[in-house]
């Protein structure tokens, strides 16, 4: 497996070098959370599999920086183009420059706002407004029956992303239905633990009846735990947690009664990319849309899916 294509091809640099070998070029969002983690070996363990010729980059959780790794994609004429974008916005320029180049591009993970579709091939990825959903409607069914008034506290992915987006909107639309659900305080924790955690300390400190905290995924839930046992509090008992994503260790907390509910957000993204890749590379049309199959989990389930758990 040669590291970088185009060695026997004088004077190429890989890419639209015509050695049947496809190379794509994958601008990542960064290494923020075990489930991006998991993301990043799908899409490099796909790629050998697969025979493409991968360029890997971590934008660090910056969109200049992936903006920048998009354009030295289209200067080294690669075959195609996988991103997930960090934010929703501010996509439309430097789509359209591989537009012109003729570089087709696929979105994994996380969608842009653009309104000119043609500007992309395919989105590959989760629903995560219905995540949102599934989130709510566990809540919704805890505390059926009970009229107390329930007040949320929301750690936000990262700001202007798909999943913050989208995580937050169809979370409140199921909660807004009952007047008792009443989110108190809702901030962003970057999809980290070291955010969940200081977000979750400043929340504890300023309101002194929590009882629920709904985290846009696994690690700012386990922040936001260690921040919570430290207020000597039980998390999942005092204040009762549901996260996104199902990483072992957000299901490891479940199965031990720390975090109530996990809503289920698959990172294992590489095969379908590396499948709709050499599709789209050949010209073939694909899918506009295509959505990953999520499950949902409580404790038990956790328990009983944790020996088998990958990532
Ligand atoms: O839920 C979070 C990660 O975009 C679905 O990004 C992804 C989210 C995932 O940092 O853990």
């Amino acid at each position: 497996m040669g590291a970088c294509g185009g060695e026997n091809e004088a004077g190429s640099n890989g890419g639209n070098a015509d050695d049947g070998k496809i190379t794509m070029g994958f601008a990542q969002v960064g290494a923020e959370s075990g489930w991006r983690t998991a993301n990043t070996k799908s899409i490099q363990e796909a790629a050998a599999a697969a025979g493409i010729d991968l360029k890997f980059s971590d934008a660090q959780q910056k969109q200049e920086n992936q903006i920048k790794a998009i354009r030295s994609y289209i200067a080294q004429k690669v075959d195609v183009i996988a991103f997930s974008p960090v934010v929703e916005s501010g996509w439309d320029t430097v789509l359209k420059e591989a537009k012109d180049a003729k570089i087709p591009v696929i979105l994994t993970d996380r969608a842009v706002d653009s309104k000119d579709t043609s500007l992309y091939k395919t989105f590959i990825g989760s629903d995560f407004v219905l995540e949102g959903k599934k989130a709510g409607e566990w809540l919704v069914k805890e505390y059926q029956g009970k009229t107390d008034t329930v007040n949320i506290v929301e750690l936000q992915g990262t700001t202007g992303s798909a999943p913050a987006n989208d995580r937050k909107a169809g979370f409140g639309d199921v909660i807004k239905a009952d007047p008792k659900f009443k989110v108190i305080a809702s901030q962003t924790g970057d999809f980290t633990r070291a955010k969940g955690k200081e977000v979750m300390e400043a929340f504890l400190k300023a309101n002194p009846k929590i009882d629920v905290l709904y985290a846009h995924n696994d690690d700012m839930g386990l922040g936001a735990i260690e921040a919570i046992e430290a207020a000597g509090k039980k998390p999942g008992v005092d204040i009762k947690i549901i996260t996104v994503d199902a990483v072992k260790d957000g299901m490891t907390a479940l199965a031990a009664g720390k975090i109530n509910f996990i809503v289920e957000c698959s990172p294992l993204l590489g095969p379908q990319l590396m499948d709709l890749a050499k599709k789209v590379v050949k010209g073939e049309t694909v899918e506009q849309r295509v959505l990953t199959e999520e499950t949902t989990f409580t404790p038990e389930q956790a328990k009983a899916a944790l020996p088998d758990r990958k990532y």
